[in-house]
């Protein structure tokens, strides 16, 4: 194979290459991505899809003023191999590498950050918008796959894209996957725009063949109306929802014929007004694991990166199961994440109990409410992070109304390679806000369990359940059978400082307490279970004669420690968590090491703490 690819400095080459570079281009990015990220991790099937239609958007846009605006941006490798980051590619999501999503302060070609789903419509709408107040003339393009096109702020752009009339062009990358099966109405449509017999026209050729012919903008000035309904007259397109919300519709078109993608993209662009190209491509294309397994490859471990499992999703699982046996009314929501978030067990056992709603998290919220109200006991698990788009619904919908869901909230804390778009550390803060919400955090798969049982059978108001990624810790501990509401547990006796650790960091706090033992620094270690309501009193009656530090994976601002230190005026409380800064990606062992929240960095700290403020303590 030639080596085209290691050529590219400066994606303004890739114009000039013929089409059959370009197709050897194409093979040549899959081969390096397949290559690192087999080895490294991280999103391989979704950026496979798209390795033509980077391409195509690189030879039809100039990247330097177009606007190309990703969704969720974890498709974006082609991208960063191609704009300028081909040398570090391997680095990417490790700790001072690239970044797994694009990122303003990584490459002038991303112009908009993201790694959360279904922004891309609205931020191109805002780029267009600029360039209109603006007089400019450069391109705005929003690339999205038909997952993200399910949720509501995907929606709400293309409604404001239709009403606003600007030039913009939305790439709907159509796999028929969001992360599994994409459902819901919108995706049935697609599918039924696919059935048309337009599509099978390009089986003909005929879309190929506009490839192959001069733009009609090339051999005359003509308005660009003339030129949309020039393409419309070669093909029929069939009637899609997109046109009645004002956005012209071209396609399908097939996703991996570069001759097709650039001839319609290149006519697109004169197009005025929304225009929505509608691709078809294949998740995992080029690499037959990926392309018959695109959900287990959606995102991949690597080789060389050790798999710790997520004992915690595992046990989530199981608990749930054990309580929707005993209760019928026991129901589960989830935003488009079956399997990552441990329902996939759930929805075959009991299907018409199981509610997949896309990528919709919102929506699962105020459903959820919904069927609580009617009877139903609601389990909505959603990842901590994800849950911060649902932050009004779980406010207006659910706790002012006392609806009695719980919320589980699985990658809690630090998550690693994903970074800061993910991270799960502003729930405590989050939820700790709300009137009337309880917040539990456990700190190992016995004691989560046994909360999923203990708040399923009790289940009187909004609650929410924070666990981390991962394995549980090794350490185990002796723990009741149930916490009621407000309780907690010594794990660790101690007479000098009272360390209240919160769910993941119970077990580090006990090898932080047993390090500062050697140095003469006797550590009681408490665990609350309950963030809200916190064991207040067993609190207050254990910081008598002790020195009180807190530890979480959370932020400082907002966080239990920072609640503690109010409930205890009269105390000096010692707050150790995650600083008011974003937290980058890298291995979860070196941001907690980084973030001084392994036991070496607790010990220290706290270390340093008596050294300063406790000469008697
Ligand atoms: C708000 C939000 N919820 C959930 C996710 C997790 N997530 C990442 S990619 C993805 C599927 C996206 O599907 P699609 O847009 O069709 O892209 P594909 O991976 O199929 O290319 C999901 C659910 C997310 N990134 N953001």
């Amino acid at each position: 194979m030639s080596n085209l690819l290691d050529r590219i400095n400066d994606p303004g080459q890739i114009a000039e290459l013929s089409l059959e570079q370009r197709v050897s281009l194409a093979a040549e990015i899959r081969e390096r991505i397949i290559g690192v990220i087999c080895n490294t991790g991280g999103h391989l099937a979704s950026s496979l899809g798209v390795v033509e239609l980077t391409i195509a958007l690189l030879t039809i846009y100039d990247p330097a003023t177009d606007r190309i605006v990703w969704d969720v941006g974890h498709q974006t490798y082609p991208w960063k191999l191609l704009t300028g980051r081909r040398e570090l590619f391997h680095t990417i999501r490790q700790s001072g590498g690239l970044s797994g999503f694009p990122r303003r302060d990584e490459s002038r070609f991303d112009v908009f950050g993201t790694g959360h789903s279904s922004t891309s419509i609205s931020a191109a709408l805002g780029f267009a918008g600029a360039r209109d107040l603006a007089g400019g003339d450069e391109k705005v393009v929003a690339v999205i796959g038909d997952g993200s096109m399910t949720a509501g702020l995907a929606l709400e752009g293309l409604n404001n894209a239709g009403a606003l009339q600007t030039d913009i062009t939305i790439i709907l990358n159509d796999n028929e996957m969001s992360i599994s099966k994409n459902v819901g109405a919108l995706s049935k449509h697609l599918n039924k725009l696919l059935s048309d017999p337009t599509y099978n026209k390009f089986k003909d050729g005929v879309w190929k063949a506009l490839g192959k012919v001069p733009s009609l903008g090339d051999r005359m000035r003509i308005a660009a109306h003339e030129v949309s309904s020039a393409i419309k007259k070669t093909i029929v397109t069939p009637a899609s929802i997109f046109e009645e919300f004002g956005v012209n519709y071209f396609g399908p078109i097939p996703g991996h014929d570069l001759a097709a993608l650039t001839g319609v993209l290149d006519r697109v662009k004169k197009i005025p007004g929304p225009v929505l190209v509608h691709v078809i491509t294949k998740k995992g294309k080029g690499y037959s694991p990926a392309e018959s397994q695109p959900v287990s490859h959606h995102g991949i471990s690597g080789a060389a990166v050790k798999t710790p499992g997520n004992k915690f999703t595992g046990s989530f699982s199981e608990a749930l199961l054990v309580a929707a046996e005993r209760d019928p009314t026991v129901v589960a929501v989830t935003a488009a994440m079956p399997d990552g978030t441990g329902l996939s067990a759930f929805a075959e056992k009991y299907p018409s109990r199981f509610f997949d709603v896309g990528i919709a998290e919102q929506h699962a919220v105020t459903f959820a409410c919904g069927l609580a109200f009617g009877g139903m006991k609601p389990v909505v698990a959603i990842y901590s992070s994800f849950m911060q788009r649902a932050y009004d619904q779980v406010i207006h919908d659910a706790a002012l109304q006392n609806a009695p869901v719980l919320f589980a909230m699985d990658r809690a804390g630090v998550v690693g390679a994903d970074g800061p778009t993910h991270h799960g550390i502003y729930d405590i803060s989050m939820f700790l806000a709300i009137p009337g919400l309880s917040l539990a955090a456990p700190r190992d798969c016995t004691v989560l369990k046994r909360m999923i049982s203990t708040v399923l059978g009790d289940l009187s108001g909004p609650t929410g359940i924070r666990y981390p990624r991962g394995l549980e810790p090794e350490l185990r501990f002796d723990s009741p059978e149930a916490f009621p509401r407000g309780t907690g547990q010594v794990v660790r006796e101690g007479s000098r400082i009272l360390l209240i650790a919160v769910g993941s960091m119970v077990a580090t706090a006990v090898g932080a307490a047993e390090i500062l033992k050697s140095k003469g620094i006797d550590v009681m270690v408490f665990d609350p279970v309950w963030l809200k309501p916190a064991p207040v009193e067993m609190i207050r009656d254990l910081a008598v004669g002790r020195s009180v530090v807190t530890l979480e994976e959370g932020t400082l601002r907002g966080g239990f420690g920072q609640y503690i230190a109010s409930l205890l005026p009269e105390w000096r409380v010692l707050n150790l968590g995650i600083p008011d800064e974003f937290v980058a990606h890298g291995s979860t062992r070196e941001i907690i090491a980084d973030l001084k929240l392994d036991q070496t960095g607790v010990s220290d700290s706290i270390e340093e703490y008596v050294r300063i403020h406790c000469e008697s303590c």
